[in-house]
Order: structure tokens, then sequence, then C-alpha cells
């Protein structure tokens, strides 16, 4: 029996950044100010933490769990909480879901297992796994250009039908296959995962969306939904424009670090904003690349 709270993570959600010391260590009081920015300056509806946008598959399970702890701490019941635990190693995906959900996590998630090639047999049986011994609503995580997993609807049908498998967060360009699993599955909560198409996500109707650009562009993305629903796509299709161009400067110049150096910028910017090697830091050019984007674009 799950509490179902997963049901009312709707809106925008910010993959949370994680800033790091040089000795790859969490900086925490940096974290809860980055929480803290999440949700009083950008207003977001939720975070989802162990992403790709958290460097998550470059951390051991103590870290992982020590994030888990502290973002729940700071946020007790201000907003939504996921909980990212998936990974190629089901067993450490089953004990942080446990963790997770013990700390009060609205809802779990886990990436397709990837690596080797699995089997869609073999991806099922990872999410029965994880789903009958966690106590929790389940979100897949399925980012096909990471993974190299890649299932159409017969797949997403199979695992929709798991008891607690709720939702999933589509991070693809294929909007046929989003128009079809909408129409589909009605009740299944779909999360849009690439914020630079948050805007045609949203005619689809998708549920929310997941990202790591609203850690630092949360009010435009709120704005897109808002203006979709009044029916002002002018107005959608604005923030978009607005929002692509800071998305494309900062893909080109390097994604977390220049997230994580915006984010200082922005006044989270206690300790280290690192990233975790061997993700690099950024050079002295890409510093000053990143504060011309923040100056031009937000
Ligand atoms: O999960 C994020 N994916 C990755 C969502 O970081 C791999 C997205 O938010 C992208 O960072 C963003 C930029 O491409 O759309």
């Amino acid at each position: 029996m799950t509490k179902k709270t997963a049901r009312e993570i709707k809106g925008i959600i910010s993959a949370l950044l994680v800033p790091f010391d040089s000795k790859g260590k969490v900086n925490e009081a940096g974290l809860r100010q980055v929480v803290r920015h999440n949700i009083d300056n950008m207003k977001v509806a939720g975070l989802y933490v162990g992403g790709s946008t958290g460097e998550n598959f470059l951390l051991d399970m103590a870290i992982k769990k020590q994030i888990f702890e502290i973002v729940k701490d700071e946020v007790k019941d201000q907003v939504k909480l996921i909980a990212q635990v998936g990974g190629p190693n089901v067993y450490e995906a089953i004990e942080l879901g446990k963790f997770a959900t013990d700390l009060d996590y609205d809802a779990i998630s886990a990436v397709t297992p990837f690596y080797y090639k699995f089997s869609f047999a073999e991806v099922k049986q990872y999410y029965k796994d994880i789903t009958e011994a966690v106590d929790n609503d389940l979100i897949i995580y399925s980012i096909p250009v990471l993974t190299g997993i890649n299932m159409g609807m017969a797949e997403f049908k199979e695992l929709f039908e798991l008891d607690n498998i709720v939702g999933v967060k589509f991070t693809a360009a294929d909007f046929f296959l989003l128009e079809r699993l909408r129409k589909a599955f009605p009740d299944v909560l779909i999360y849009s995962g690439f914020d630079e198409m948050l805007y045609p996500a949203a005619i689809y109707h998708v549920d929310g969306a997941i990202g790591s650009t609203y850690n630092v562009n949360g009010l435009r993305a709120r704005g897109i939904l808002e203006a979709v629903n009044e029916g002002n796509h002018e107005k959608a299709l604005k923030l978009q424009n607005e929002s692509n161009d800071l998305i494309e400067a900062v893909l080109a110049n390097g994604l977390y670090p220049t997230l994580k150096r915006i984010l200082q910028l922005q006044g989270a910017n206690k300790g280290e904003f690192l990233s975790r090697k061997p993700m690099a830091s950024m050079t002295a050019d890409q510093k000053e690349e990143a504060e011309r984007i923040f100056k031009n674009y937000l």
C-alpha cells in the first residue's frame, strides 16, 4: 500500500544541482542554499534528487544517502520530493528506494538500467524487483540518448501495468510517442524531460516537467505552463524562445558547471560549487562566458 502522494506532483520540478568541494564531498551549506533558491526564488513545485543533473552516477551510495537526507531536512514538506534511485545496480536501487521512502519522499524514480545492453525482459524485471521491494510510487526515468534503452508503446504499456508505477520522466525528442502515450494513458503522470522542448510537451498535456535548467530559469518555465493553460501560445513561444537562448548557450559552455556558476551569481554561493571528477572544472574562459550568459539571458 503506497501513500499515493505522487499523484499530486505536477508543474515545474527542478532536477537538483549539487555543489561539490574540491575533494568531491558535498558542499552542504551550498546545497541547502540551492534548495532554498529553487523553492523561494524559482517557485518550483518539486525537486528531483539524484538525477543526471545531480551527477548521481558519479557518486557512491553513502553520498547519495547524505544528499537525500540534507534535501529532506531543508525542504520538510514545502515542495514535493522525488528520489532517483536507479542505475545498473538493482540491489542499490532497492536500498536507496527504501531509504528515501523512510525519509518520506513523495515518490521514487528509477532510470532504466544502463551500460550492459539489457533486454526489455530484464528492464521489466528490474522495475518489478524495485516496486515489489519498495513501498512507494515509482516514476520511470527514460532517457534513451544516455542509456541506449529505447522503449515504444508496447514496452511502456507493460511497465505501466506494474503495481506502483505511476509515471514517466520522458527525456526524448520523440513527440509522436509522447502524444500516443498521453492519449493512451490519461492517468499516468508524464513529465517532460528536455527543458528546451517544454512548450511543445505542454501542448501535449504533460503533467509537469523535470529538468536541470529550472534551477536557474524556473520562473520562465512556470510561465510557459501557465501560458499554455491560458491558451496564450504567443506568450508561451516567446518564453520558450528566451529560455532556449539561455539553454543553447549553457549547453555550448558545459551544462552542469555553467548552471552552478549561474546559481552562484543568483545568490546561492556558500562554499565551492564544483562538479565531481571526472567532470572537468571550468576554465577562466568558461567562467567568463557563464557570467555573460547570466547577464544576457536571465
Ligand atoms: O533530466 C535533463 N537531462 C540531462 C533532464 O541533464 C541529461 C535536462 O534538463 C537537460 O539538462 C536540459 C538541457 O538539455 O534539457
